[in-house]
């Protein structure tokens, strides 16, 4: 039989079936020889050991799509990055490391502005057009009300995707909305810190199905537990500009080739964000991260 594997916990595997319900599998030999281990996401081959209990073993392992190392996750198609407009306040440094990170991995990035219940400023449409102006596809939600939700679900359909975000932000309230019959735990803010509490705590891959279509197709989205950092990335400083594709169109008014758009006389880059052209949080992430990868200590 085929699935594929939704969960890992405690060298439990566990497999969805399509028609048949979740296999409870353990991995057995071969993948220890060849030094494979079995990740969520996987589309795997099992062999049934008892019907009733649905217990299984994966006799073997289909060829990855894509791997990520960060969530550890096969085949996904995209991440859909999702940051609370307040409460807790977005962190656009992270959001960056985020995209540059997805971009390394060749993984589309949706970005979704959640708790637009909480916006009284128009502060998730500013946001929204920030990340638009970059090229990235973007979304304003509120989970708590339901609103936006047809615009996540056309993004979703018939694709494996996965959630990625700050702990607090909504990531599993806004997979309930997605389905009735999905109830990922959901967690508080602290008062005090603002921060979420990280009330998901492993990577869950949840097949999800939107009514409509004929069933030939499901959906899939990965709940991820929160992060708070992300470390330096394996790229060098001069190939930081590269993920930051809005200075593009402008770096051929650089008087010197290789500029890093620092501190460099005539910079196109410099010059279209005087204009107002370049979004200035950007750029200053922009220079942030160039500073960390330049006093990163080399071994
Ligand atoms: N006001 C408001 N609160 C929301 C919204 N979406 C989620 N929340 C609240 O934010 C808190 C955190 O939501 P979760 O869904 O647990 O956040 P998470 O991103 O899954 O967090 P971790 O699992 O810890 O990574 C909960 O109290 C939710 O009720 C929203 O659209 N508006
Ligand atoms: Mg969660
Ligand atoms: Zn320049």
């Amino acid at each position: 039989m085929k699935g594929k594997i939704i969960k890992g916990i405690a060298g439990f595997y566990y497999v969805h079936v399509r028609g048949a319900g979740v296999y409870e599998c353990k991995a057995k030999g071969i993948f220890r020889k060849d030094n494979v281990k079995p990740l969520v996401g996987d589309n795997v081959v099992i062999e049934v050991l008892d019907e009733t209990l649905q217990k299984g073993n994966i006799t073997g392992i289909m060829d990855r799509s894509s791997q990520l190392i960060r969530p550890a996750v096969a085949n996904v198609d995209q991440a859909l990055v999702i940051f609370a407009i307040a409460s807790p306040q977005p962190n656009f440094n992270l959001l960056d490391r985020f995209l540059i990170m997805m971009q390394q991995q060749n993984i589309p990035c949706i970005i979704c502005f959640n708790k637009l219940d909480l916006d009284g400023e128009g502060l998730g449409e500013q946001f929204r057009r920030i990340y638009e102006a970059c090229g990235y596809q973007t979304l304003t939600v509120s989970a708590d009300r339901c609103i936006g939700i047809e615009g996540v679900k056309q993004m979703l359909a018939g694709r494996t995707t996965t959630v990625a975000g700050p702990s607090g932000v909504g990531k599993s309230s806004l997979i309930n909305c997605l389905q009735s019959s999905i109830t990922m735990e959901t967690g508080s803010i602290s008062r005090k810190i603002e921060r979420g509490k990280h009330t998901t705590r492993h990577s869950e891959l949840i097949p999800i199905s939107f009514g409509d279509d004929d069933g030939t197709e499901t959906s899939y989205i990965l709940d991820t537990p929160g992060f708070s950092s992300l470390g330096l990335f394996d790229i060098e400083k001069e190939e930081l500009a590269s993920f930051y594709p809005e200075f593009e169109s402008y770096e051929k008014y650089c008087r010197f080739g290789g500029c890093a758009h620092i501190s460099e006389p005539d910079c196109g880059v410099k010059q279209a964000l005087e204009e107002g052209k370049i979004s200035r949080l950007r750029y200053e992430n922009y220079c942030l991260l160039y500073e960390e990868l330049k006093n990163r200590r080399k071994y």
